[in-house]
């Protein structure tokens, strides 16, 4: 684990263990900002304090976010590996209090009163007091609440993880299809954490405006997919489903069709966002909520019939506040709201693919097969880079079968018209930096995506080493999928990113966003931060098969997170630009 990540645990944890003590919310506040701050960071402080420990106060204190206190707590961390204040906080709490925490629906406050009142300390002992009459005589304990709290926990035993992001957006465009069939449905669209592009979900929020509500509500409740009901009111529904074996919750909201901007910016987020703008909206005397943007100071001034300045649509909400209108995937209070591109990358700016994968190696298309898909989607150019020779288990190739291969490539190209085809190859970064293939090997390649495989648990000083080294190979085009994560199941390398962006830069060498939703590597951070120093982006599937080429929405929404332009992309480009780009490291 990298010392950011490190640290950010123990931020939150202190954050939690205060809050579970009633210490002062100002203070709690303070923890979970330096939590988040350290998680979008992409300088390892803890290099940041060895590389010079005299000044390292001053230059961590000069990093916005970073008072006085914090940046003695990481200098502690980073010299003795612990923070005395977390530790003592710890000592003070019991550790299966954090379990009750993670449980959806059981706030600090509750868990807080379930260990003084009846000293309940972990999952177990919950579960164990759940039928009894000291748990109902709890203050805000109803039958409703310990039914709520009941499911909530078979619930969260059953799901540990957020839903990656490739997993949550089909079903929910699955549902979106099944509402969007009731006759009496004017508008349906998804919300939340989903709408903002996020590489992980923890539930579908869906809004509809409708005729006849009923009918709705009875629709969603009794889906196939439904497992369990939670909720079946007035406004809002909730349930739990189970679709191709993955469990998640869904929420459905009835809204107006004359509100339904107001409510689609509330519901989408982020709640961080939301704040912001409602601090707008006080100071320029209008209140915002979910039924729209009202003049005035009045809490809920759509009880007594007010009508809103602004509600139907999110662009007039934004125009009303004097801004401009923010794209869902940018909503995160990342400063947004002063900084934004002037145009964000979609999908159809998209006109080439460079990393994919076909039955030379571990895909599963012939090269004239995947051609073809490249060609249906209007590609110009479509890369074929398949595993080098120490990736065995992917049938990766001796220089043999890839001079072979090379051949293969160019005489297809040769025959289809319709789409450039250019002989690469996804080259090894070996533990070492040193590239899996020799260099005269590498220049015959028209591509080289050079990507780490093996060894990723290396320390961050190796990582970074390792990296920099294939960046400034002379050869090499684009570093494939960075860090090596996998979504939910490997860390993978914590190199020191601010590093390998200035010597791509140097270097003249893309980065990877890979757009595997398993891997969204760069993540969206790390791109933000590649962008602010210059560097060349690549948004590629590393497709080995036909519908992966479908993953490259889930690669854009990323994209779209960070603030990417078009142009910083090169797969955006037109063939002549791109293809002189390539020649140039040839
Ligand atoms: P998730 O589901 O954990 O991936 O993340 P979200 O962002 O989808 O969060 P969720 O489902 O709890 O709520 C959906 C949106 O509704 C959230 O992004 C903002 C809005 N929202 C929910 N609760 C609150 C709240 O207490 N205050 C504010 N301002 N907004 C809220
Ligand atoms: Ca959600
Ligand atoms: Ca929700
Ligand atoms: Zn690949």
């Amino acid at each position: 684990m990298s010392t950011n990540s490190q640290l950010v645990e123990i931020f939150q944890q202190t954050a939690a263990a205060l809050e579970l003590l009633g210490s002062n919310p100002f203070k709690i506040n303070a923890n979970t900002r330096v939590a988040r701050l350290l998680k979008e960071m992409t300088t390892d402080v803890g290099e940041l304090v060895t590389e010079d420990p005299s000044t390292a106060l001053g230059r961590l204190t000069a990093i916005s976010g970073i008072g006085k206190g914090t940046a003695e707590r990481i200098f502690e961390f980073v010299d003795t590996g612990q923070v005395t204040e977390h530790r003592e906080l710890m000592e003070r709490i019991p550790k299966g209090l954090f379990e009750l925490l993670d449980i959806p629906g059981l706030g600090p406050k509750a868990v807080k009163l379930l260990w003084q009142e009846l000293e309940i300390t972990n999952l177990e002992g919950l579960k164990a007091k759940l039928d009894s009459p000291e748990l109902a005589a709890l203050p805000r304990m109803g039958a409703k609440t310990i039914q709520n709290l009941k499911k909530a926990i078979e619930f969260a035993e059953k799901t540990q993880d957020r839903i990656p992001l490739g997993v949550a957006r089909p079903i929910a465009l699955e549902m979106l299809a099944h509402l969007e069939a009731l006759d009496s449905v004017q508008k349906v669209v998804y919300a939340g954490s989903l709408r903002r592009g996020r590489e992980t979900i923890g539930d579908l929020d869906f809004l509809v405006a409708c005729g006849d509500p009923e009918a709705v509500r009875e629709h969603f409740t009794t889906l196939p997919s439904v497992t369990q009901i939670l909720a079946r009111g007035e406004t809002k529904s909730s349930v739990r489903l189970e679709v191709r074996g993955v469990a998640l919750q869904a929420d459905l909201r009835i809204v107006d069709l004359e509100a339904f901007g107001a409510a689609l910016m509330y519901f989408t987020g982020s709640k961080e966002h939301n704040v912001r703008l409602r601090e707008i909206a006080i100071k320029k005397g209008l209140r915002l909520n979910e039924y729209g943007l009202f003049e005035g100071k009045e809490e809920r001034p759509q009880d007594r019939g007010a009508k809103p300045l602004a509600a139907k649509t999110e662009a007039e909400i934004y125009q009303v506040l004097g801004l401009p209108l923010i794209e869902p995937e940018m909503r995160e209070d990342r400063g947004e709201l002063e900084n934004r591109p002037d145009e964000l990358i979609e999908v159809s700016h998209i006109r080439a693919e460079l990393h994919s994968h076909t039955v030379a190696s571990d895909g599963k298309l012939t090269i004239d097969e995947l051609a073809q898909c490249a060609i249906d989607r209007g590609f110009h150019t479509l890369a074929i880079t398949d595993h080098s020779q120490s990736s065995v288990i992917a049938n990766g190739l001796k220089p043999d079968r890839l001079l072979r291969h090379i051949d293969a490539i160019h005489e297809a190209n040769d025959r289809i018209s319709e789409i450039t085809l250019l002989a690469g190859a996804e080259v090894d970064i070996l533990t070492d930096g040193r590239l899996d293939y020799e260099d005269d090997i590498l220049a015959r390649l028209d591509v080289v995506v050079a990507s780490p495989h093996a060894s990723l648990r290396q320390t961050p000083e190796v990582a970074t080493e390792r990296l920099l080294k294939a960046i400034a190979h002379p050869l090499v085009h684009i570093i494939g999928h960075p860090t090596g994560r996998i979504i939910n199941r490997r860390e993978g390398l914590s190199p020191n990113m601010d590093a390998l962006f200035a010597a791509a830069v140097e270097h003249d060498t893309a980065l990877e966003l890979n757009a595997n939703w398993h891997r969204l590597d760069l993540r969206d951070s790390h791109l933000r931060a590649a962008l602010a120093q210059g560097v060349k982006i690549a948004i590629d599937t590393d497709a080995h098969d036909g519908p992966h080429l479908d993953f490259l929405i889930y690669g854009v929404l990323t994209a779209r997170r960070a603030g990417l332009p078009p142009q910083a992309c090169i797969n955006t480009w037109s063939a002549e630009k791109l293809h002189g780009w390539l020649k140039s490291k040839r």
